[in-house]
């Protein structure tokens, strides 16, 4: 297992509390409990760097973390929990569209699937931005260790048509026992 010199950079509400970073930056999105923050712990090998599980709280803001002084990973808030009502969906959208929009050194999006789900209409968005503000876009599925690699590989495919992606595009992960993680780092190599 690598060593990877991981912190907090910032915690941000708005653009003003952007890091005034000029690292490439990949953003971690994806539905609440989807894993995000889970995966972002794997990729860095530290128990509780980014707040996962039942420890929300900072989880509807931006959360900056600078990894080995080469790239910035941003941790975004869970959709499905931040889109469940209007009032939260503006407030998501005020958070996350101008950081797609005008953040210049983010160079590409983990989207953070649950492999056992087929994913809704929030993941169609999220990829569908990404997509038309240019970035790069990887997909991880997560909690693989939950199912069997068949059931994985026919779920696997249609996450892929429903999204509009090559199967192989889909990266399987399980980031309690780190398997799929260095494939993980070599996708996130390419887009840095
Ligand atoms: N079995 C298993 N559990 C996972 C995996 N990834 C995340 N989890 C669990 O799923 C829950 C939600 O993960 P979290 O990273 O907080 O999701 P987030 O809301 O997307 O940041 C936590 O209880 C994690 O331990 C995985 O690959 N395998
Ligand atoms: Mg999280």
């Amino acid at each position: 297992m690598q060593y990877h010199d991981a912190k907090l950079l910032t915690t941000a509400a708005n653009e003003s509390g952007w890091p005034d970073s000029k690292l490439p930056e990949i953003v971690f999105a994806g539905r609440s409990n989807a894993g995000k923050s889970t995966l972002i712990n794997a990729l860095v090998n530290r128990k509780n760097l980014a707040f996962s599980g039942k420890t929300p709280g900072k989880t509807r803001l931006l959360n900056f973390f600078i990894v080995d002084n080469r790239v910035v990973f941003t941790d975004a808030p869970g959709y499905g929990y931040a889109t469940s009502d209007a009032k939260s969906a503006l407030a998501f959208g005020k958070l996350i569209e101008p950081y797609f929009n005008h953040r210049e050194n983010l160079k590409g999006m983990v989207l953070v699937l649950d492999a056992r789900r087929e994913p809704n209409e929030d993941d169609i968005a999220m990829i569908e931005y990404g997509r038309s503000t240019h970035l790069n876009i990887i997909v991880a599925c997560t909690k693989t260790d939950k199912i069997s690699r068949g059931k994985y590989l026919s779920n696997a495919q249609k996450i892929a048509n429903t999204l509009k992606l090559p199967v192989k595009a889909l990266i399987p992960v399980d980031s309690l026992k780190k398997t799929g993680i260095d494939n993980i780092w070599n996708a996130i190599n390419e887009m840095i």
